[in-house]
């Protein structure tokens, strides 16, 4: 039975109206991350009611009709009548800002917090929602269709002794630019959710394909299982270690492990009440300070670091992996910053610091073994980032070493321009496409380096190899900025690095290993977008004077339509094209394209990285059969 609202609920529809004219202002966007809003929308309710201590088990599904089911074994939502005279569930699901908040007395309260823009948005830009509540003995059951705008009678549909809420919904597909859900999304969310809510259990179901897909995700030491996956396929040089307090009303968890051989960088994962802090925040700077201040009270303590001395933060987090999990108090939560992923309550910096400081120093005393050998590690660091420092200054300078000269001398064809902010380093294939791109360039400010064979695979070696390796040596003294925990990017003496290589198997796999290098150990030139892949075509299609080329197969489809019957012959390699058609095809900055690899997800890249080159075989074979459909490419975002 749908019936539409009386007059007296005016307000409901055009409150609802206004979410489908502008959904942007509620979920963000319409695209797939607008999209997956929804679900989360849903969970967050569902996660409320298990925080507050009703319910342990939340379940995801994606259904075979596109819709989605949300279900919680919670104290399932009352459906009495409201004070507005509306039944409750209506209210909830259509009253813009009730939120899915109830107070016991039977009222609602508003959602406040980052998240929660409330059940009746997530039914505004839905084809229809159903919810079924079981609650005092009975499910109840109502029906939306129309964005809300119809709503059914709530019928009781079966008694129960169980409680709990299930909601389905089915996205609008005239709002949204897709309403495909990304099983994998979901499961990156929903394990991170698991990870940081220990002892609740979070199921992920796919039915929509012939062969039905699921995930369960539990931990009973969640921060403890989140540094296990974190640094999963990586080798460690401690235990992981956890570190929990309270400070003034803010609850901290920390856990932390120092992996180990040429892994140089640092990452910290920090969240706020589950929502991820990207930009750091009071709560990030409070660990950093407190983290230094502990080892290097400690370092001074075992005699390693005269009083003078000290180390620096990137010194203490060189191959840190920590994750820094806060639950802050609704009324003193700020978030700053554009995307809000930034905390700034100005508590959280006293707090974490508090319960680091006090239980930082404790473990180091009870752990002396791996304490000194972790200060061991942070020694080197030191040493090797002041004569990272030395050597820089040295080479601005002008003082080369001989054997720097020699190497480079030997292989690097040079641009003359000494403006670093225009200059291009070519990294090329194989010597005979070198000869072409040396031929064929812009010598004001482009410079050509030719890879001869197979570059190292970075992930499987240390640092040691490679200082050894002679391909990666001379690739780190042309950049000219350091390497490994000492690259500072701003010293590269390129604008753009563009690796060039085939349109082939080996010439990705040349690609991957570059990025890999780069990923692991310059990474800064990633997150400067500095470095490209170049483009080479795939065909050239001539006729007469015309000369076209084409970088894909859609474009020669067009082409020989344009051009009727016409001559055309594919690239097998760079070598295959003259100097002439190099530059105008690949490295003309006025005709070539470029792509400009980004890094899309730091935690998602950094597993992928050490799962897929490193060298556990058997966790790669496990990996690339539950995941056949991506590559390590996917990593790389390229824009
Ligand atoms: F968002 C939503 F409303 F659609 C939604 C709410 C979706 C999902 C999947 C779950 C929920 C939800 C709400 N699960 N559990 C609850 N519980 C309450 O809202 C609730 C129930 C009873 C009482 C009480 O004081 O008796 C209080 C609350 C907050």
């Amino acid at each position: 039975m749908e019936r539409e609202y009386t007059e007296q609920n005016i307000q409901i529809l055009e409150g609802l109206e206004a979410v489908r004219k502008r959904p942007g202002m509620y979920i963000g966007s319409t695209d797939e991350l607008g999209l997956h809003h929804l679900i989360w929308e849903m969970v967050d309710n569902a996660v409320d009611e298990a925080l507050n201590g009703y319910g342990k088990k939340i379940t995801v599904t994606l259904e075979k009709d596109g819709s989605c089911t949300v279900a919680d074994e919670g104290r399932g939502m009352p459906s009495g009548m409201h004070a507005s005279g509306m039944n409750t569930l209506q209210v909830i699901f259509t009253v813009l800002h009730a939120g899915g908040k109830f107070t016991s007395e039977g009222g609602y309260k508003t959602a406040g917090g980052l998240h929660g823009v409330g059940a009746s948005v997530v039914n505004a830009l839905s084809e229809w929602l159903t919810v079924e509540s079981a609650y005092g003995g009975e499910i109840v059951r109502m029906e939306f269709t129309d964005g809300g705008s119809k709503a059914s009678q709530p019928k009781i549909i079966g008694a129960t002794r169980k409680t709990g809420t299930t909601v389905r919904f089915k996205p609008d597909a005239s709002i949204f630019k897709t309403v495909n859900f990304n099983y994998e999304t979901i499961c990156d969310r929903m394990r991170e959710e698991a990870f940081l809510l220990s002892g609740i259990t979070i199921i992920v179901n796919d039915k929509r394909k012939e062969k039905e897909a699921s995930e369960t995700y539990f931990f009973s030491d969640g921060m403890m299982a989140f540094i296990d996956y974190l640094n999963e396929g990586k080798s460690v040089l401690s235990k992981p270690v956890k570190i929990s307090g309270d400070y003034e009303g803010i609850h901290v968890d920390v856990a932390f492990q120092f992996t180990g051989d040429g892994n140089y960088s640092e990452s910290i994962y920090s969240f706020v009440n589950l929502v991820r802090t990207r930009d750091g925040g009071t709560h990030e700077s409070g660990f950093k300070g407190a983290f230094t201040a502990a080892f290097n009270e400690y370092a001074r303590k075992i005699g390693k670091l005269k009083a003078k001395e000290k180390l620096d933060g990137s010194d203490v987090r060189e191959g840190l992996t920590a994750v820094l999990s806060l639950t802050v108090p609704e009324n003193i939560l700020q978030f700053e910053g554009q995307t809000k992923g930034k905390l700034g309550t100005p508590q959280g910096k006293p707090a974490v610091d508090n319960v680091i400081s006090e239980k930082l120093a404790a473990w180091l005393e009870e752990n002396r073994e791996q304490s000194d050998a972790l200060i061991d590690r942070m020694l080197l660091a030191r040493q090797a980032r002041e004569a990272g420092k030395k050597a820089r200054e040295e080479v601005r300078k002008g003082k080369k070493s001989a054997r720097q000269e020699r190497v480079l001398s030997d292989k690097l064809s040079p641009a003359n321009s000494k403006d670093s902010s225009i200059k291009e380093l070519f990294l090329v294939e194989g010597d005979s496409a070198g000869g072409s791109a040396k031929q064929g360039r812009d010598s004001r400010f482009q410079a050509i380096l030719p890879l001869r064979g197979k570059v190292l695979n970075t992930e499987k070696c240390t640092m040691r190899d490679i200082e050894k390796n002679e391909e990666l040596n001379t690739l780190i003294y042309t950049i000219g900025a350091g390497v490994g925990s000492d690259f500072d990017y701003s010293d590269s003496h390129y604008n753009k690095i563009i690796i060039m290589t085939d349109a082939d198997d080996d010439g990705s796999h040349i690609q991957i290993l570059l990025l890999t290098f780069f990923y692991r150990y310059m990474r800064p030139l990633l997150e400067h977008g500095m470095v490209y892949i170049a483009l080479p075509p795939l065909y050239k299609v001539s006729k007469g004077k015309t000369v076209e080329y084409c970088y894909d197969d859609e474009e020669l489809a067009q082409a020989r339509k344009r051009l009727g019957k016409a001559t055309i012959s594919r690239y097998k390699g760079l070598g295959e094209m003259s100097a002439q058609q190099l530059w105008e095809t690949t490295m003309n900055p006025a005709s070539r394209t470029l792509l400009k690899v980004g890094i899309e997800d730091g935690m998602k890249a950094e597993r992928r990285v050490a799962v897929l080159m490193g060298d556990k075989a058997e966790l790669r074979r496990k990996w690339i059969e539950e995941n056949v459909s991506f590559t390590l490419e996917d990593s790389f975002k390229v824009e």
